[in-house]
């Protein structure tokens, strides 16, 4: 069935403009910090039924037109032979980070995606829930950002490990890109096996790349991933920072190229040749109050032009975000798109 969200990715006729929210389950959630209390994160992500009531959960609360997997870009790298942690309030970390071209000759060449077996049984289990009108988003983390994990060993500002590698030796870095690539693609199939019916890659980190080392360095292996997914599944392509970057992130092989909040939408239209585009109120306006998430509701909705744009935030929902306003929020878009479109 083509939902609303499906139709608006594909810049076909819509009713409204379909709405849903990066991070939309987390911990600006009471519920969600309830299952927290008595879960670690990585057993969350890790039981199917536990990850499927998150995402089920967000997705009622805030009457959103898609649902996104609970899981994170990370998991992958346990794939690799990798150990991935959650440190307490200090994000990921991951114990032995890959900075060498030995330590990247070590790694398999080939990545077995079997493993995130419990991925695939929480996709289908939300599937069997969600209404038929709602769409399901898989996702998986572009190459470029979970390479920066791997090298960085966690969360970095200034990736310099990353472009050290990537600069210095670029035999080894094509192998990680490619191995990353490979099993991302073969990851994100299996999604959409399990009942996704539409994927977003996230490369949040790429806008610390120059245009031109985006395009040797990490647009090939993008390309690799986007382009051996099935052509009637609709593919998202974001990132943060990414204004430069816009025209050949759509290149790669997205339908809808995702709009971080310091881009203007309006800007975005011209980079992207007639694919939709998704965003990108700052997530920062929903720490305030209804008329200026109303006010900036409206500005974003305006600049979105209506057809070929799916509204979302242009970065994920901060943790001290309140949900009645998360809620405001998407009345407001459900209300306001239609008015506009009369
Ligand atoms: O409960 C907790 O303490 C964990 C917080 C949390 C959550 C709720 C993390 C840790 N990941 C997630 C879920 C998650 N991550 C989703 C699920 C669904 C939803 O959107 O509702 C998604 C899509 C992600 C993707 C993700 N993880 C990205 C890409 C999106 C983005 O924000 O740019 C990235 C970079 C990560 C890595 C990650 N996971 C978690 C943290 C704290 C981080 C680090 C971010 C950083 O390096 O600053």
């Amino acid at each position: 069935m083509e939902t609303l969200f499906l139709r608006a990715c594909r810049n076909q006729p819509i009713e409204r403009v379909p709405v849903w929210l990066m991070r939309q389950a987390g911990r600006y959630m009471a519920e969600y910090r309830e299952l927290r209390a008595r879960h670690s994160f990585l057993e969350l992500c890790k039981q199917p039924d536990l990850a499927a009531e998150v995402t089920l959960h967000a997705r009622q609360v805030l009457q959103v037109d898609a649902a996104i997997l609970f899981a994170d870009i990370l998991l992958i790298v346990e794939c690799l032979g990798l150990k991935l942690t959650f440190a307490k309030g200090d994000g990921p970390v991951i114990s032995e980070a890959v900075r060498t071209p030995e330590a990247v000759s070590r790694l398999p060449r080939q990545i077995e995606v079997g493993e995130l077996d419990y991925v695939y049984k929480a996709v289908s289990l939300i599937r069997q829930e969600l209404p038929p009108e709602i769409s399901l988003i898989g996702f998986a983390g572009a190459p470029f950002t979970v390479a920066s994990y791997c090298v960085e060993g966690g969360s970095s500002r200034e990736f310099l490990h990353t472009k050290r590698l990537m600069y210095c030796d670029f035999q080894a870095w094509d192998r990680l890109m490619s191995t990353l690539a490979e099993a991302t693609a073969e990851y994100l199939k299996r999604q959409i096996e399990a009942g996704a019916d539409s994927v977003q890659l996230f490369d949040s980190w790429a806008g610390c790349l120059s245009p031109a080392d985006y395009r040797k360095y990490v647009k090939p292996y993008s390309t690799k991933v986007l382009q051996s997914l099935p052509a009637d599944i609709v593919k998202i392509h974001f990132g943060r920072g990414t204004a430069l970057l816009l025209q050949d992130m759509a290149e790669c092989g997205a339908d809808v190229v995702g709009v971080d909040f310091m881009t203007p939408l309006a800007w975005a239209r011209q980079q992207v040749g007639g694919k939709a585009l998704q965003g990108n109120l700052d997530p920062a306006v929903l720490l305030t109050d209804r008329e200026t998430v109303r006010n900036e509701v409206e500005e974003v909705l305006r600049q979105g032009g209506g057809q070929g744009h799916v509204f979302n935030l242009g970065h994920g929902i901060v943790p001290q975000t309140p949900v009645d306003l998360v809620k405001y929020l998407v009345e407001t878009v459900r209300e306001q798109s239609s008015v506009s479109f009369l």
